[in-house]
């Protein structure tokens, strides 16, 4: 195997001999659930069988304001899937709780200790009521970690030759491949919109995307005119921007012709990513010089 945390789904069978977990729900609970699902990075990559054993396998838990979801350094029993609610992320730092970041009414956490058998790595508090979707333990290995290590097998050469991530360790790489999602989007389909709230990162893995921006200029006579700034293609990535500056997205990006991207989420890139930022950083301190080629200045930009 490729790393000594590679798992290797042919050391425990017998977990295939355990029952199914199958918590029965009303067809509003259902339908509220599959909502909440829908965008889950880590279930983009199950077929829809599995899909639906993960759906079958969720039970709701309710949560009050200041209530402690999990709890940095205990063991791992669920995985949650956010349906509703704001959750502060706190970490300890020398003894002294920090809160790093926060999941708004979407996204999920809990995989960790789960996938990795570690201690829990933050503390997740409820700062209101909320709603969540747990899945235990047992289902979870048996349905996302086995699943993890195919997505090794079928990420980790085009992983390598990401540029990006030249920097990391192949362990660290492979942490990535375990947290990723992937994405198909349709020619023309919008990937990002300009101005929006950023909480996502993108790797293209097939296809092409082009980068647009609205032009003070076009959008004085024409509503929303748009020009193209750039494109990336295999390899490449996008959507770092806002992540870095804390900014709303700078550009919208489409794709061309059907495409195919890896999508990391905020709290992964935070913390997976962390060492590659000065790379992005650098690049990002190019873009300017670039605009400046493109239309002579830099104020054609509507911001
Ligand atoms: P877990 O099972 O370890 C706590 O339980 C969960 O918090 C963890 O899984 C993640 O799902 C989630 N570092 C570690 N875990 C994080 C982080 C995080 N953010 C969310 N979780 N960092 C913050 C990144 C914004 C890095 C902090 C140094
Ligand atoms: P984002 O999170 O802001 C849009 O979402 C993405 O488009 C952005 O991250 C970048 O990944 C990308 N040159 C190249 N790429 C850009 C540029 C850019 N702006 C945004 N993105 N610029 C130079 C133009 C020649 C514009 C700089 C403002």
């Amino acid at each position: 195997s490729v790393c000594a945390e590679a798992y290797n789904p042919d050391d425990d069978e017998d977990e295939d001999f355990e029952p199914r977990v199958v918590h029965s729900k009303s067809d509003e609970q259902r339908r509220r659930l599959q909502d909440a699902c829908r965008d889950i990075l880590l279930f983009k990559t199950l077929d829809q069988e599995q899909f639906l054993e993960v759906l079958d396998g969720m039970f709701e838990v309710l949560v009050k304001p200041q209530e402690h979801i999990i709890n940095q350094g205990e063991d791992g029993d669920n995985f949650y899937v956010i349906e509703r609610g704001v959750y502060d992320i706190v970490v300890l730092i020398d003894g002294v709780g920090k809160c790093v970041g926060k999941y708004d009414n979407k996204g999920s956490f809990g995989e960790l200790a789960l996938m990795y058998n570690t201690p829990r790595a933050a503390t997740i508090m409820a700062t209101q009521e909320g709603a969540l979707w747990g899945l235990d333990r047992a289902t979870f290995h048996r349905l996302i970690v086995k699943n993890n290590a195919k997505k090794r097998k079928m990420y980790e050469a085009f992983i390598e030759c990401v540029p990006l991530l030249k920097s990391l360790e192949l362990s660290e790489r492979m942490k990535i491949v375990d947290v990723v999602g992937m994405r198909a989007f349709k020619d023309e389909e919008c990937i990002i919109t300009q101005g929006e709230e950023a909480d996502c990162f993108y790797i293209v893995e097939s296809g092409q995307v082009k980068i647009m921006i609205i032009s003070k200029t076009k959008a004085g006579q024409l509503d929303n005119a748009e020009v193209e700034i750039a494109r990336c293609s295999r390899g490449q990535y996008f959507g770092e921007l806002a992540l870095v500056t804390n900014k709303p997205r700078a550009a919208s990006v489409y794709a061309v012709g059907d495409t195919k991207c890896l999508v990391i989420d905020i709290q992964a890139f935070e913390r997976l990513l962390g060492s590659c930022k000065e790379i992005m950083k650098r690049n990002i301190s190019q873009y300017e010089n670039q605009l400046v080629a493109l239309f002579g200045s830099s104020v054609d930009l509507k911001h």
